[in-house]
């Protein structure tokens, strides 16, 4: 039996607005804001050069459910392109871009294959070998039915694969969507689950494979690490996966120690060996910044000056690089001695879940004219004011406020 060659991507997000960055030096900015389009093309030419049978993407390839012009139009470009390369695509909308959005309808070309409201399976041929592709795409944002359910088993012959953009029952961290357990993709006797919604990269399960190649470029700080897609290869009895990054920047953390550091010269260039050997490795990135072992003179040096000081003079060594990195944030780490009792607090709410943040905000949120001025409570928002209290605690604690 011949093996089958697909890439599966999901979670594009073509014209992320990448609102939560808008201190990115000015002329860094339109390269961020292009980067999904970046992305997109490396899946193209990625494509391109080495002829798989077919791609699956597994919905949310717009950011917004008014699907922006533009993004409509370089994905079209895309798919077109594909087809003049002979590749079929199949694609199922998301949460995101759910079918009741309004926009502009731009005819697919032939090679693409758009799964309707329902779950309808499509079915190809491949050297010879028979691939059945079952999916639906969101008809409304909110989509909390079981959707798998209306998937069919497989026939115990051909390749049979599963497109499902949702999550896993109980998840905590996401909204829950077309919600499965592992058992019941499972049960289905498919050969792969192509997943897609969440945007961390995992893989579930292995035989069958049930996998959310997470989204192809990361667009806030949750979303770390490097970003991309699954390039599998299916026999009948074995599953290959071979991770493909895309993105055109990533995010991290970087960690710099201050052990032995007196003087403010001896750090600058610290930061700066380390920044550079940081983006020879890993390319462009954008980097919250750690600074550790910390002793009581250097945190009074540290001190005296702010940290967007300090960030902008870190920064001002890399502002030529390309590969580019840019500082989005800097923490300083308590002196050694005093480590011990921000950890106490800051212990607490990483037990938190969404309702705790909830309560925790609560008369904020409930202002009758504030209120509408607040981001909405999400993973971002939380991210900041957890670096933000932290900032404060390391102050408090350190001034003994
Ligand atoms: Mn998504």
């Amino acid at each position: 039996m011949a093996a089958i060659r697909f890439l599966h991507v999901a979670d594009l997000h073509l014209d992320s607005p990448f609102k939560g960055l808008s201190s990115i030096p000015k002329n860094r900015w339109q390269e961020i804001r292009e980067s999904t389009f970046h992305a997109f093309n490396n899946v193209i030419q990625h494509a391109l050069a080495t002829k798989p049978d077919f791609v699956l993407i597994a919905g949310d390839i717009y950011d917004g459910e008014n699907r922006s012009l533009r993004a409509q139009h370089l994905f079209q470009k895309g798919m077109e392109a594909l087809g003049e390369g002979g590749i079929p695509v199949f694609i199922c909308h998301g949460n995101h871009d759910h079918l009741s959005g309004s926009w502009v309808r731009f005819q697919m070309p032939e090679n693409v294959e758009v799964f309707g409201r329902d779950v309808e399976t499509k079915t190809l041929n491949v050297k010879g070998e028979t691939v059945h592709i079952s999916s639906f795409s969101y008809k409304e944002r909110h989509i909390r039915e079981a959707m798998h359910t209306y998937f069919p088993k497989a026939n115990g012959q051909d390749f049979h694969i599963g497109m499902l953009h949702g999550s896993l029952e109980g998840n905590k961290e996401h909204d829950v969507y077309a919600p499965f357990r592992q058992s019941d993709l499972i049960g289905k006797g498919y050969d792969y689950w192509a997943l897609g919604h969440i945007h961390k990269r995992q893989v579930l399960h292995m035989d069958p494979a049930i996998v959310y190649p997470g989204n192809i470029q990361s667009r806030h700080r949750n979303e770390r690490g490097l970003k991309g897609f699954y390039e599998v290869t299916l026999t009948k009895n074995n599953t290959d996966l071979q991770f493909i990054p895309c993105s055109m920047f990533i995010y991290d953390q970087l960690e710099v120690s201050c052990k032995d550091i007196v003087h403010a010269n001896e750090l600058i260039s610290r930061v700066e060996h380390q920044l550079k050997d940081y983006v020879e490795s890993n390319g462009n990135a954008i980097i919250e910044l750690t600074l550790t072992e910390i002793t009581e003179e250097t945190f009074e040096m540290l001190d005296t000056s702010s940290r967007e000081e300090w960030l902008a003079i870190f920064q001002e060594s890399m502002d030529q690089q390309n590969p580019f990195i840019i500082l989005k944030d800097l923490v300083i780490d308590l002196p050694i001695n005093q480590l011990n009792e921000t950890l106490m607090l800051t212990d607490i709410w990483e037990e938190w879940d969404f309702t705790h943040w909830k309560l925790a905000v609560k008369e904020l949120y409930q202002h009758p004219k504030g209120s509408r001025y607040l981001p909405s409570i999400d993973e971002d928002f939380i991210e900041e004011v957890k670096m933000e209290s932290k900032q404060l605690l390391n102050k408090a604690v350190t001034r003994g406020v």
